[in-house]
């Protein structure tokens, strides 16, 4: 047994329920590999071991009053995986589905994922079962206030900063920061995608999927192919969809599907972004309504068959395991040369190894949708300078950063000797710092 197989066996059998994370961590260890294979000293000291374990996981009762005066109670959690290259930093999702496999999952991709950006933060997620759809301001309010109550213990602007994710967006990070600031009567940066107002940057909110479309372009000017002229399809209408969907069409793609939970619109005109920011961002209401304002549209009950859309580029932003095999299959027969991740692990193992025998074009999520968090980072950095810097100024190193990440994983598979393959570039050169830094700091 190789050193990555014995970690991995271990792994399984001390957490067999928690079928997401295995699948995140058997994605990355199996590509780590050749580094091991030059690193033997990392063997000795354990260092997968302790990788894959996370150095904290903070788990709370969320009790709230919803409208009704009915006492609820939701399950908190915060995971506070790696902090080796910074202060634990990630998003917080509040989603039905939200358990410690999903926060695993996505804290360890977290990790790797920050250390991409070549910044200085350390590894962590966290959320709440808790769902926010269909509940009234007030009681999105109250939820928050009680959730901040016990996580202001364990964060700070030095510590752990949390961000958004799913059913986190501009309005829960502001009623958690302010009851944050009222526990703790400190004005820090302790949580990122703040509003403009209270020490937020500019550029956070378009952050995730303009950097998607930063990282898309690199991959496809390597592999020289155009970017303009494309087909594509975004799955998910939230944050990351509305603005991959934005600067998409402003490259010259033509957007012709997005997607919530219940459904996908197909639009063959291109998809009207200004209709699907009024039905999200200013109603929140469901994607099913696009067709009223434009009857030349089609909806679609059901997610999955959005990978039947014929495109040239599928850019899924919505959730985890949303293109299985079959969707993959789907895809490549209708002529799909290019997949960028928006969303954390979209895609699953299976799907993954059907574009790979297809030589489609792959962008893994850790290193394509970390224009997010790397943006965070630059907000944590003006908000320590009490500065905040212009739009143009913060959309500049956004996508130098991402041009930087698509350099640093396409120059880690050559040093490994893997051949053009993103996801063995991504996990390879994300692990290398953080294998230093943990060699660095003596078995911790
Ligand atoms: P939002 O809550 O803003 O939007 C999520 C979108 O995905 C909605 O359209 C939602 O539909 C859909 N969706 C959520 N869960 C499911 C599901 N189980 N099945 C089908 N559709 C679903 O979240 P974000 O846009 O912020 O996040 C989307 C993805 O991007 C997630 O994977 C997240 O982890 C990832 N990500 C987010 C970053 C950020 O900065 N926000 C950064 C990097 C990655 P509905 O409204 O019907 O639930
Ligand atoms: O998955 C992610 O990278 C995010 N949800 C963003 C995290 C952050 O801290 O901005």
């Amino acid at each position: 047994m190789t050193y990555v197989e014995e970690v991995y066996a271990k792994l399984e059998k001390e957490n067999p329920n928690e079928k997401e994370f295995l699948q995140a961590a058997k994605e990355i260890l199996f590509s780590l590999q050749p580094v091991f294979d030059k690193h033997p000293e990392y063997q000795k000291a354990a260092l997968l071991e302790r990788f894959v374990e996370p150095e904290r996981i903070i788990m709370f009762r969320v009790p709230w009053v919803d409208d009704n005066g009915v006492v609820q109670v939701n399950k908190g959690y915060r995971v506070q995986f790696n902090s080796a290259i910074g202060p634990y930093k990630g998003g917080l999702r509040f989603h039905p589905s939200v358990n410690l496999s999903i926060l695993k999952f996505l804290g360890l991709e977290q990790i790797l994922k920050n250390s991409l950006t070549t910044l200085p933060i350390g590894g962590g997620k966290g959320g709440s079962n808790f769902n926010p759809k269909g509940k009234s301001d007030a009681e999105v309010m109250r939820f928050c206030q009680s959730f901040m109550t016990e996580l202001s213990r364990h964060i700070g602007a030095d510590v752990d900063v949390p961000a958004g994710d799913i059913g986190v967006g501009g309005r829960e990070i502001g009623y958690l920061f302010g009851q944050y600031k009222r526990l703790r009567d400190e004005y820090t940066g302790v949580l990122t995608g703040k509003g403009l107002t209270y020490g937020g940057s500019l550029g956070r909110k378009e952050a995730t999927g303009y950097g998607l479309l930063f990282f898309v372009r690199e991959m496809l000017e390597y592999n020289g192919k155009k970017t303009n002229g494309n087909v594509a399809v975004i799955s998910g209408s939230g944050n990351v969809a509305i603005y991959a969907c934005e600067k998409a069409t402003e490259m010259g793609m033509k957007v012709v599907a997005m997607s919530d939970s219940d459904g996908y619109i197909y639009d063959p005109n291109g998809i009207n972004l200004d209709v699907v920011k009024d039905i999200k961002e200013v109603r929140r209401a469901r994607i099913s309504e696009y067709v009223k304002a434009v009857p030349t549209a089609t909806y679609t009950v059901g997610c999955k068959g959005i990978w039947t859309i014929k495109c040239d580029i599928a850019l899924p932003c919505a959730t985890q395991n949303e293109i299985d095999e079959e969707s993959a299959k789907i895809l490549v027969k209708n002529g799909v040369f290019a997949v960028g991740e928006g969303a954390n692990m979209p895609s699953t193992l299976e799907a993954i190894e059907v574009f790979r025998a297809n030589k489609i074009l792959f962008a893994p999520a850790k290193a394509a949708n970390a224009g997010g968090v790397a943006t965070s980072a630059l907000e944590m950095s003006q908000n320590s300078m009490r500065l905040s810097w212009s739009k143009a100024e913060v959309f500049e190193k956004l996508s130098g950063i991402m041009k930087a990440i698509h350099a640093n994983c396409a120059a880690a598979c050559e040093k490994y000797g893997t051949g053009y393959d993103l996801v063995y570039g991504a996990n390879i050169a994300g692990f290398e710092k953080v294998a230093d830094a943990m060699m660095a700091q003596g078995i911790v």
